[in-house]
């Protein structure tokens, strides 16, 4: 039985061996607000077509697991309020009671190697939340990078994170973290950061060569590719960081925890910066759709799927 069910657009680009992009939904549903949300998810999948490659927005329908999404399903879940958040756990439980759901980056990831779309993009990932010594918060999505064969672009992890903590559990896992075109990890609303990228690349080319000899030499797992925002559109750190803590002290005194602390803190940074943050957040997106689609590009010309 297949829960996985390809838009018709999807299915021929895959038949005919064309460049893919994947996209996630929760960026959608619990990162942003309506109408920003669908003008953002439009403007997306038109740069993934502008650079040349098919886009791909996964979210859970009536129980099927959807790889591509039409334009009104696209409406409908930018509007749907309350909009479950599936990850890795939750994932299969919700395909089976013919549930509904956004994707999270770890959920999308599973469906992506199922279509074997090699290529994700994303805003920033999730990662080692801030007291996590104490509240063991770490997403799931960095288990889903050491496990499951498919390039992330993001913009780094969401700097509401504890970045240098998220760096170590990623090179525990094994999983490549690659900076573009710089040497220090960009911290999403922000370029750059005071941390070194472990590692740098400066072409697409050069970033799907990388998997591919991962694939060829058998390790698991996918690349993480940290792709800085365009500085025209960033906030800096020192601007940023008072905004952060301030979020992270109001979730603490609301007692906001699990699944909902991320949307929480995005709403409330947004909400702070006056709405600056939420257009930057769309053109880190559209920058990291861009990169994917000449990713998806060089693999499929290599005739590479995940
Ligand atoms: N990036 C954004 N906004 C988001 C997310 C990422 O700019 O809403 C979502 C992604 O779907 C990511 C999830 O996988 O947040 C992480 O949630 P958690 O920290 O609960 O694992
Ligand atoms: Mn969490």
């Amino acid at each position: 039985m297949s829960v996985l069910s390809l838009s018709p657009e999807v299915a021929r680009a895959r038949k005919q061996g064309k460049p893919i992009v994947a996209l996630e939904s929760t960026v959608l549903t619990h990162g942003m607000p309506w109408p920003q949300n669908l003008e953002t998810a439009r403007r997306v999948e038109t740069d993934v077509r502008a650079a040349g490659a098919v886009p791909a927005t996964v979210a859970v329908r009536d129980g099927q697991l959807c790889v591509g999404l039409r334009d009104a399903q696209l409406e409908s879940l930018a509007q749907a309020r309350r909009v479950a958040k599936l990850s890795r756990a939750d994932l299969a439980a919700c395909i089976a009671t013919g549930g509904s759901g956004a994707t999270t980056v770890a959920a999308t990831m599973i469906a992506a190697a199922q279509a074997r779309i090699p290529v994700f993009a994303t805003g920033g990932i999730g990662g080692v939340h801030k007291g996590a010594t104490d509240s063991f918060d770490i997403s799931a999505d960095l288990h889903e990078l050491a496990a499951t064969p498919v390039i992330v672009v993001c913009a780094g992890a969401k700097a509401i994170l504890d970045l240098p903590r998220t760096l170590e559990v990623l090179e525990t896992l094994g999983v490549p973290v690659i900076a573009y075109r710089q040497d220090t990890l960009p911290a999403f609303w922000s370029a750059t950061s005071e941390l070194q990228a472990p590692l740098r690349m400066d072409s697409a080319n050069e970033l799907a060569r990388a998997h591919r000899i991962r694939a060829g030499l058998g390790i698991p797992g996918g690349q993480l590719v940290a792709n800085p925002v365009p500085h025209a559109d960033e906030i800096p750190q020192s601007e940023m960081r008072p905004v952060i803590a301030q979020a992270n002290l109001d979730a603490e005194e609301m007692g906001i925890t699990g699944k909902a602390l991320t949307p929480f803190l995005l709403r409330r940074i947004h909400d702070l910066t006056g709405g600056r943050a939420l257009q930057t957040n769309i053109a880190l997106l559209r920058n990291n759709a861009s990169l994917a689609a000449e990713i998806a590009i060089e693999l499929a010309d290599t005739g590479h799927i995940a």
